[in-house]
């Protein structure tokens, strides 16, 4: 295998270990960092080619985390002690090397098989073991099974006529040639506006000779305000850490900062005005994280801040056609109902002359053509570059798409066909030992992945720790406790905006896909809080044997 770096253990047919964890972005490998130091003999197998999860996966232009760091990164003080950044908001190669340091003190690729994917797993009554297969044949056994493959593991392509009859280049964005795309003096199309089409479109036009982007729903995006970092105010700061990742432990999203204590109209429209303004100036997500209580509650109060967000945007864009379609005057949904990206200069570089947006809600895009993209009007745009970022199956499309069976052999893709059901967004009933993480009814999507993925790797680890030390064989979720989490996770949802708005949070990006809450909207501190009952209850709503 040529791109084989584990050990050649990790590659062997018949490979039996303790835990066989499937993913090496952050959850897997903070899983396994945390089940070493427990005694646990652990293998990764991962899909691609390189650590980073995700950072391996996106290198379309413009990729960069939207979470600023310290806050985006490891708690672990090994891991962060002498890692420094040179950005507030870093892009995916400066993530890349972060991720070769993580290895470097962690040790990880030893025990990672690479180009190892899994297309079946099921639990083994008889010896009490996962049995997995891999796409080339191999077998593994495996006492625990642990799935850390992220919410965002299965693209999506739209069933467009002609998509492979395209004679320019065209990339999903999740699978962009890592030597890049020369897109200098080019006619470049962007499909899709998530925070991922709003950074290649605005990436792209850096070179391209023009940049056009169809978009169906406009992104309520926020000035990300990025900053260099020095290495001496970030050395000089380390002290803080571990209060920073203490903290943010306690806020709803896992971020440095929370909502404040105060809904919107309890303010003065002056006050009000004042409150937006600052939150816009200190850039990021402050204006959705860390607004009022009442935002992704109440429908009146977040017309405040949508009339807020439309005044300072539209005044961004000087050409009218153009400005009515990227930041209408009425709300296109509630705000922060859908995940605002954070942008830089996507305004200015989209009002320029050269520059379009198209309104794909008003003339939808009815086939690719060898040249270029044909709407509903009949009109044809040409292009050199097409960029496809239309977004992933995401949270349940990349376990659904594992060949996972549960004990008596019904596939997981059965299971979740009419909606989802798991036991505090970790197991499943009917996959005993199996653990998952920033995947579904967890709090995955309204998180910082790095605090989510340390708040639900702790429960796991702590609940195998409790497995081993009460000599317990395995545990499976009941029927009963899938039940009742499922109607948590919708009740929880059902108080907020979310579920009035088509977004992916509610699985309504997929064609046919049931439309539910997919993530657990109660906020961290709630989430590990009823986590750590049912494992301080003793396994209370697990059946263990
Ligand atoms: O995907 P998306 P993404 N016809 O699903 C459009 C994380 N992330 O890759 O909104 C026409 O958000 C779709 O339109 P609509 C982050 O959590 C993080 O951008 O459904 N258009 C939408 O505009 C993010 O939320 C970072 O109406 C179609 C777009 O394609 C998540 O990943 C960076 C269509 C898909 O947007 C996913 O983001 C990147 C169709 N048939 C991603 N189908 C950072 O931290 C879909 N669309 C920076």
């Amino acid at each position: 295998n040529p791109h084989a770096v584990g050990s050649s253990d990790s590659y062997v047919d018949n490979l039996e270990t303790d835990v066989l964890i499937v993913g090496a972005g952050f959850g897997g490998i903070y899983l396994m960092h945390k089940l070493r130091q427990l005694g646990f003999k652990c293998k990764i197998y991962e899909a691609g080619k390189e650590l980073g999860g995700i950072w391996h996966w996106n290198c379309y232009p413009g990729a960069r985390v939207d979470t600023q760091v310290p806050i985006y990164e490891y708690s672990i003080p090994e891991v962060w002690k002498d890692w420094t950044w040179s950005e507030k908001y870093p892009g995916f190669a400066e993530l890349r090397k972060y991720f070769e340091h993580v290895d470097k003190v962690l040790n990880v690729k030893k025990d990672v098989a690479f180009d190892t994917r899994v297309v079946g797993a099921q639990f083994d009554k008889a010896s009490s073991k996962w049995v997995v297969k891999t796409e080339d044949g191999r077998t593994a056994r495996a006492r625990y099974l642990l799935l850390a493959t992220g919410f965002a593991a299965k693209r999506y392509f739209p069933d467009w006529m002609g998509l492979d009859k395209f004679k320019g280049e065209i990339h999903h964005s999740s699978f962009w040639p890592d030597a890049g795309v020369d897109v200098k003096g080019k006619r470049v199309a962007v499909i899709g506006t998530g925070s991922t089409g709003v950074q290649i479109a605005q990436e792209t036009a850096k070179e391209a000779g023009s940049v056009t982007v169809f978009q169906r729903t406009p992104n309520l995006a926020l000035p990300m305000r990025q900053t260099k970092l020095t290495r001496d105010e970030q050395i000089n700061r380390k002290s803080d850490y571990p209060e920073i990742y203490k903290n943010r432990m306690t806020t709803f999203a896992g971020f440095q900062y929370d909502f404040v204590d105060r809904n919107t109209l309890d303010d003065t429209p002056s006050q009000r005005e004042a409150f937006y303004e600052k939150l816009f100036a200190n850039g990021g997500f402050e204006f959705w994280l860390a607004n009022y209580k009442d935002l992704l509650f109440d429908k009146e109060a977040n017309n405040e801040a949508y009339k807020f967000w439309a005044k300072k945007t539209r005044a961004r864009i000087s050409d009218p056609r153009k400005r009515d379609i990227l930041a209408p005057e009425n709300p296109p949904h509630a705000f922060g109902t859908k995940r605002p990206s954070l942008e830089q200069n996507y305004y200015e570089m989209l009002d320029k002359p050269q520059n379009d947006v198209v309104d794909i809600k008003k003339t939808p895009i009815v086939e690719v053509t060898e040249t270029g993209i044909k709407t509903e009007d009949g009109k044809l745009r040409e292009f050199d570059v097409i960029a496809l970022a239309t977004g992933f199956d995401s949270v349940t499309g990349g376990m659904k798409n594992m060949g996972l069976k549960d004990i008596d052999g019904v596939e997981l893709n059965e299971k979740w066909k009419m909606g989802t059901w798991s036991y505090l967004g970790m197991t499943c009933a009917g996959y005993p030992n199996m653990f998952f993480l920033y995947g579904a009814q967890g709090p995955t999507a309204f998180s910082n992945g790095p605090s989510c993925v340390e708040c639900q790797g702790d429960w796991i680890v702590d609940a195998m720790k409790k497995l081993k030390d009460e000599d317990i064989k395995y545990i499976d979720p009941s029927k009963e406790a899938e039940e009742s989490w499922r109607q948590k996770v919708t009740e929880l949802s059902d108080k907020t905006l979310f579920p009035g708005t088509s977004s992916w949070y509610m699985g309504a990006n997929i064609p046919g896909k049931p439309r539910e809450q997919l993530n657990f909207a109660g906020g961290i501190p709630l989430y590990e809080k009823e986590c750590r009952e049912a494992l301080n209850n003793g396994f209370e709503g697990f059946i263990t044997a």
